[in-house]
């Protein structure tokens, strides 16, 4: 017999079907019992009528089972399946589990669930921020394909940093020293001037970064674009703007289950604003009496003005553009008006930062001063700056941290959950 998912069993009463997955409930009367069996689609109410076997069955065994299929309105999925044959597949062997799985309340930590983070994500409710987030990275790529942008990969084992500071990760690379790239962001620009002219990736960040917040990893997932013969930034603001209407629409159609797990309803997307920090931290001054860093605002600045954005604008977006170039990566592109500020911008939800972008310089001579004024040593950035000599067009783009949107997304308050494996300061296994 052929292997029938539990979601699909509504349209199989009366049949005789074979079902495999694990132990996910019992309540046993001796004589018979009430086992729910679950499967990656969903959950099912099994009788089993074998004394013996029933002795032996215990929580998150995995099983293969054969039964038939009855209407039973106050079972999941409306169905039940008395069970005929069942054979375990797969044996457990604990004493207790670390947590519960079964249960609407975990009775554990987020580090105890982590440090068990297997068996932690046989909750279908953990389960689901996953299936979300493959769906953010499947809406991102359908998404850009569309407007005819070409997928990269690029190296992870590389010779620079590129984000500026002292976040870099070392590594042995032969007889020399090299770095876990903290973004592609020149190979990016380079595929935009290799001809590509509009990329996209979907790869790992690495950052050496002494934080251990509800926010920050030190290895994340990094969604990329980089796109060349813009105008300014305003032209990056537009398409990710899209993107993020298109993505909504995208879980919608893809994701209803696991969003009301959530209890999340993605609204519709009402025009983003676009306001200069300096604007940004007038209006938190006056309206919060907050006071941010120099050409930036803090965590909590960020909370504040999408508060105030959320209530004058009814929007949970908003993007901070004009950002000073002291506070931003040699590449970034000055702005033609206000002095000492660049074409940059991030954009904030809910609260926080979840994407930087920017027009980048894409002048030769003009991003060889840029390196010389941050201090740096062009002949480091040679294989890059190389690029810049036969005919670099305007371009930009702006990288999505992929844990901080799905957190966001599902209101998860801490970016561990929307991480399969985290990680931080302390932690580097599992
Ligand atoms: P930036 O350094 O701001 O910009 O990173 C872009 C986005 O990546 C995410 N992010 C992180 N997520 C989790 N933990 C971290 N430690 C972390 N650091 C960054 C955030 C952030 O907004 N090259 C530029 C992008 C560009 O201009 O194209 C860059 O890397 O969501």
């Amino acid at each position: 017999m052929k292997r029938v998912w539990i979601r699909e069993l509504a349209e199989k009463k009366e049949q005789e079907v074979l079902l495999k997955g694990w132990i996910y409930k019992m309540k046993s009367f001796g004589k018979f019992a009430f086992v729910f069996l679950r499967d990656k689609t969903g959950i099912v109410q099994l009788v089993v009528e074998d004394e013996e076997l029933i002795k032996e069955l215990k929580l998150e065994m995995a099983v293969t089972i054969e039964g038939t299929v009855f209407k039973n309105e106050r079972a999941p999925e409306g169905v039940e399946i008395r069970v005929r044959t069942m054979e375990i597949l797969g044996k457990t062997y604990y004493e207790l589990l670390p947590f519960s799985i079964n249960q609407r309340e975990i009775n554990a930590a987020l580090e105890t669930q982590l440090d068990h983070r297997t068996i932690g994500l046989r909750r279908p409710d953990k389960r689901a921020v996953f299936k979300i987030q493959g769906e953010i990275v499947e809406a991102f790529r359908t998404y850009l394909r569309g407007y005819g942008f070409s997928e990269i990969h690029t190296p992870k084992i590389v010779a620079s940093g590129t984000e500026g500071g002292s976040e870099l990760f070392t590594v042995n690379y032969f007889e020399t020293r090299a770095f876990l790239a903290q973004s592609p962001q020149f190979y990016k620009q380079m595929m935009v001037g290799a001809g590509f002219e509009s990329v996209f990736e979907v790869g790992h960040a690495y950052r050496a970064e002494l934080h251990n917040t509800w926010r920050h990893l030190n290895e994340y997932v990094s969604l990329d674009v980089e796109m060349g013969f813009i105008e300014d930034e305003n032209d990056l603001m537009d398409l990710e703007e899209g993107f993020m209407r298109f993505l909504f629409q995208h879980l919608n159609n893809t994701c209803s289950r696991e969003l009301e797990m959530f209890g999340i309803v993605l609204p519709e997307i009402p025009k983003i604003p676009r306001i200069p920090l300096g604007e940004v931290q007038r209006i938190l001054l006056e309206e919060y009496d907050k006071k941010s860093p120099i050409g930036n605002i803090d965590a909590e600045g960020e909370i504040l003005f999408s508060k105030y954005v959320k209530e004058k604008y009814q929007s949970d977006f908003v993007f901070l553009t004009k950002y000073p170039a002291a506070k931003r990566p040699m590449y970034a592109m000055p702005d033609d008006e206000l002095i000492g500020m660049t074409k940059s911008f991030d954009l904030i939800y809910k609260g926080l930062e979840i994407t930087t972008g920017g027009q980048r310089i894409h002048d030769y001579e003009m991003l060889k001063q840029n390196i010389i004024k941050f201090g740096a040593n062009p002949d480091d950035f040679d294989f890059y700056l190389e690029s810049f000599k036969y005919g670099m067009p305007p371009h930009g783009g702006f990288a999505i941290g992929l844990e901080r949107i799905t957190m966001k997304i599902l209101d998860l308050e801490n970016i561990r959950e929307s991480t399969l494996f985290p990680r931080d300061l302390n932690r580097i296994v599992p």
